[in-house]
């Protein structure tokens, strides 16, 4: 239903994105759009660029006087970095990072200058993406959905985050630090295991989840491989740079645990509605959202451009030697979860118009009002014997 595509070089004039399928009358709050920009640029640990660019977008066609047409949205941003680059003779980079897409990429298009695959894999593009997802946010929350995140785990210090803290309460204590973690000890911890590793010349990874809210039950599918839902939120955060690994809710403690620890039990209420008080699914199950907190958590590898020399070749002279450094990010967690938002609003804005249908708002908001809860009354049985009926 929602595509979109992201082009530009981390260096280069300005990044574009294209997101098409957007129904039409959709209210687009532009400055709603830069505060998430603002969101991803925040985070302690970030090498020099962040002082350099002031992430804001331009929205340059398929939004006239605010509101979406129905036609592919186009966004530009530029990269102030450019100014910086543009009249410079590039010194060339002949030594691959161990890590980066440098090698692998020229392997992979015969490069003979190996900026042109960092220019391309660098995480720059990332900021492309949360303009799409800012605006496919506005979407969802048009029916009441909301994306939130926090950072879990950074190195070696992971914040023991009570079972019993509301979502909402972890969203708001996360953007009150630099790091985004919603403990407020675990983040001082974080903070100073950064500034640890920046001394020591090294670079960390970490763990964030990302928790959608409001999520109506029913998106997704059983039926094809790739019609669930689950497995698109898999794909679509995997996809995010350095991210090397993503789970539904807590699926690899689930894996060490009996069924009937894990399983989400299902009750009766008095007015009819069909509730679990256990959410160990992260919000499937047979890749349709049950409507409870849809959970995603990532695990990010850390940052590949390591300020102490790599052992790694010269492809120029053939010689074994150590990498040159360049300059880039120490720890991008925190950053990276405003990412992980973007992914999974664009994944699920994507699930809820294939439930939807419709070109614009107006068509959609009745279909969106019919459609069945986990409630007794909607959800009648024939109670009979029952034959597979086939010839
Ligand atoms: C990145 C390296 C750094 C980061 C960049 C991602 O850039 P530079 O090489 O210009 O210092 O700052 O991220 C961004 C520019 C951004 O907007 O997040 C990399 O190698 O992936």
């Amino acid at each position: 239903m929602l595509r979109f595509l992201t082009a530009g070089e981390s260096h280069g004039p300005e990044l574009t994105a294209i997101l098409e399928g957007m129904p039409a009358g959709l209210v687009l709050d532009l400055e709603e759009i830069n505060v998430q920009m603002a969101r991803r640029q925040k985070g302690y640990g970030s090498g020099g660029r962040m002082k350099i660019e002031k992430d804001a977008i331009r929205l340059t066609a398929g939004v006239m006087n605010g509101r979406s047409t129905g036609g592919p949205i186009a966004i530009t941003l530029p990269n102030l970095d450019y100014a910086k680059w543009r009249e410079r003779d590039i010194p060339p980079l002949t030594i691959p990072r161990p890590g980066h897409a440098d090698l692998t990429g020229a392997i992979k298009y015969g490069y003979r200058e190996l900026r042109l695959a960092l220019e391309r894999a660098s995480a720059r593009e990332t900021a492309a993406r949360v303009a799409v997802g800012a605006v496919c946010r506005q979407f969802l929350a048009a029916f009441g959905v909301s994306v939130g995140s926090y950072v879990v785990t950074i190195g070696t210090v992971t914040a023991d985050i009570p079972a019993s803290m509301p979502y909402p309460d972890r969203f708001e204590a996360a953007e009150s630090n630099d790091v985004r973690c919603p403990i407020p000890a675990a983040a001082a911890a974080m903070r100073a295991v950064i500034g640890e590793t920046m001394q020591a010349k090294d670079t960390l990874g970490g763990v964030f989840e990302v928790v959608a809210l409001n999520v109506a039950a029913g998106l997704g599918s059983h039926v094809h491989w790739d019609r669930r839902l689950d497995a698109q939120l898999l794909w679509s955060v995997g996809s995010i740079h350095a991210i090397k690994g993503v789970e539904i809710g807590p699926a690899f403690d689930n894996a060490r645990q009996p069924g009937s620890q894990v399983h989400d039990e299902i009750f009766l209420a008095e007015d009819g509605r069909l509730y679990r008080d256990s959410n160990n699914s992260g919000g499937f199950e047979g890749g349709i959202t049950t409507g409870e907190p849809v959970v995603v958590r990532a695990a990010m590898k850390p940052i590949s451009t390591v300020l102490n020399p790599r052992r790694s070749v010269d492809l120029a002279t053939g010689e074994e030697t150590v990498t040159v450094y360049e300059r880039s990010d120490f720890c991008a967690v925190p950053r990276a979860a405003v990412v992980g938002e973007a992914m999974v609003a664009i994944t699920l804005a994507n699930a809820l118009l294939e439930k939807l249908g419709g070109d614009s708002l107006e068509e959609i908001r009745p279909r969106w009002e019919a459609l069945r809860e986990a409630r007794l009354e909607v959800l009648p049985m024939d109670n009979v014997p029952w034959r597979f009926g086939y010839e």
